[in-house]
C-alpha cells in the first residue's frame, strides 16, 4: 500500500516584478537622484524633460566607454548594467551636472 501524498508546495518566495526599472530625472541642471544603486542586470532609465534644456549622460572615467547618451532635450535613454561596480557620468555641456551609478551584483 502506497500513499502518495502530494501538495507541500509553499509559495513562499513572491519575487516582485519590477515593471519599472530605476529611474534618473534629468531636470532642473540635475540628476535626480545623483546617486543611484542598482544591481547587476538592472537596466536604468534616464527621463529628460528639463523644460527645453539639453543634456546627455556621458560616463566618465571608468564608464567613459560604457555611457553615452545623445544630446536630448525630452525623452529617455536607458542602460543595462550587467558588470558590478562604480559608474560616474556628467552631462557634457553641463559640467556641474554630476551622477553615479553603483552596480552591485
Ligand atoms: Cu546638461
Amino acid at each position: 500500500m502506497t500513499a502518495v501524498v502530494s501538495g507541500c508546495s509553499s509559495p513562499a518566495e513572491e519575487a516582485p516584478e519590477a515593471t519599472t526599472g530605476p529611474v534618473v530625472q534629468v531636470a532642473n541642471m540635475a540628476y535626480a537622484p545623483s546617486t543611484i544603486t542598482v544591481r547587476a542586470g538592472d537596466t536604468v532609465t534616464w527621463n529628460f524633460d528639463d523644460r527645453g534644456v539639453t543634456h546627455d549622460v556621458v560616463g566618465v572615467g571608468a564608464a567613459k566607454s560604457v555611457l553615452r547618451s545623445r544630446l536630448m532635450q525630452t525623452g529617455t535613454f536607458t542602460y543595462t548594467f550587467t558588470e558590478p561596480g562604480t559608474y560616474e557620468y556628467t552631462c557634457s555641456l553641463h559640467p556641474d551636472m554630476t551622477g553615479t551609478v553603483v552596480v552591485t551584483p
